[in-house]
């Protein structure tokens, strides 16, 4: 694994980005799998396609809630598995710029850049609507006969041929690219689904064609080879990750309901604190979150989602001097938070007040000045001694996940 200057440079400054899954899967509005799941062949898939009309897709709306909430990269699912297109691709007619007369990339590419966020694309590594792909996801029509009739003649040769020559669109039709996010591998069987391994995508290849169109681009790990960073799926590492004995950049992909595409009938949302505390648990250990969210059948931001990265915006906006540029500090936190640390600031992250007082193991005496960042307001020393003090009690957290900003001596 190797650690790109790149990723030192912002992904580790950035340490929130927004994730964005598109497509025509949001108007079935139940998961971006649809077609997998309820095995939708090709023509019965074709209704969401006919029917598609982004017209509340707004790239600019999504820029500024990604901006208000912190977050500093925007990841736009440039094709899912579905094989769907959300840009002008000259190598096939399954694009929303065929359907609907919009290039939904491009318009999205120039919002981030005009909102000074960095530009993401997701590209699926698998094509489920490609006549030549032959892994999964061929589902025969309800009740049709035996799937391998329907396999012969397709040439996977000729689908990574397809597979490339839609990547050197992508990365040399929009201007600088900072991020691939490539999806997914897995070479193994499982649940009586073949592999897919990186000899499927020709991965070395794309990898090397990837830096040559793109050479300061980030690249994660899901073709199956050595990328940038890692990319721990929808749960958070608690400790740095390495690999061979050598840290690696990672960033845990979060959705706001178990759900990367619209759900209409999920209500399972995370509240405003679960970000927060997920967001500064990866900074604590030196990682960075993407947070999901799937537009809706007309592109929409859905008032759900937008609550809550409104909320996100809020506490972000008194405490990202706490995340951005922040990392893990060299002391074991306190039992009920999280350290970041950012020069010579350690930021405490209480997610739930202790009674009386805090106890700071390895700092008594090394803490030179404390204020609760949220209000700037003073926080006596007496109370963040390590030893006991009956009578110290500080003020109940105004809200979860708060944080106390613990000035340490500037090192002389
Ligand atoms: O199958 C996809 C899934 O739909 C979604 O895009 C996630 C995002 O990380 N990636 C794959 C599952 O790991």
């Amino acid at each position: 694994m190797r650690e790109a200057p790149s990723v030192t440079g912002w992904m580790r400054e950035a340490r929130f980005g927004l994730f964005v899954h598109f497509g025509v899967y949001s108007m079935a509005a139940r998961h971006e799998w649809v077609r997998s799941y309820e095995e939708i062949g090709d023509a019965e898939y074709q209704r969401y396609v006919d029917h598609f009309d982004p017209d509340l897709f707004d790239a600019a709306d999504i820029a500024r809630t990604a901006r208000a909430a912190g977050m500093r990269y925007v990841v736009l699912t440039t094709k899912h598995h579905d094989g769907f297109c959300l840009w002008d691709s000259a190598v096939t007619d399954y694009t929303s710029a065929k359907v609907c007369g919009r290039d939904l990339v491009a318009e999205f590419v120039a919002a981030i850049r005009a909102e000074g966020l960095r530009v993401g694309f997701y590209h699926s590594l698998i094509d489920w609507h490609h006549p030549d792909y032959v892994i999964d996801g061929i589902h025969p029509l309800r009740g049709a006969p035996d799937v391998s009739a329907l396999n012969s003649g397709r040439d996977m040769g000729r689908y990574r041929a397809h597979l490339h020559a839609q990547v050197r669109e992508l990365l040399t039709s929009y201007g600088p690219v900072d991020l691939m996010f490539y999806d997914f591998t897995f070479p193994w069987k499982r649940g009586g689904r073949p592999g897919k391994g990186p000899e499927d995508w020709d991965s070395p290849r794309l990898l090397e064609m990837t830096r040559a169109l793109q050479p300061g681009i980030v690249v994660n790990n899901r073709l199956g080879i050595p990328g940038d960073y890692v990319t721990p799926e929808q749960y958070q590492p608690d400790r740095p990750l390495t690999q061979d004995g050598v840290e690696v950049m990672w960033e845990a992909c979060q959705t706001l309901n178990g759900s990367w595409g619209y759900h209409r009938d999920n209500l399972e949302f995370k509240d405003p604190g679960d970000v927060v505390r997920m967001l500064v648990q990866s900074v604590s250990n030196n990682g960075n979150m993407i947070l999901n969210v799937g537009p809706d059948g007309r592109g929409n931001l859905e008032p759900r989602a937008r609550a809550i990265l409104r909320s996100v915006a809020d506490w972000m906006r008194l405490h990202a001097r706490a995340v951005h540029g922040a990392g893990p500090a060299p002391f074991a936190p306190p039992a009920h938070g999280v350290y970041t640390l950012r020069g010579n600031r350690l930021y405490l992250h209480l997610f739930s007040w202790p009674f009386k007082h805090v106890h700071l193991p390895g700092l008594a005496g090394r803490v030179e000045y404390a204020q609760l960042l949220g209000d700037g307001s003073e926080v006596g020393l007496s109370s963040l001694d390590s030893t006991p003090q009956p009578h110290a009690h500080l003020a109940p957290l105004p809200q979860a996940a708060d944080t106390l900003t613990l000035t340490l001596p500037v090192t002389r």
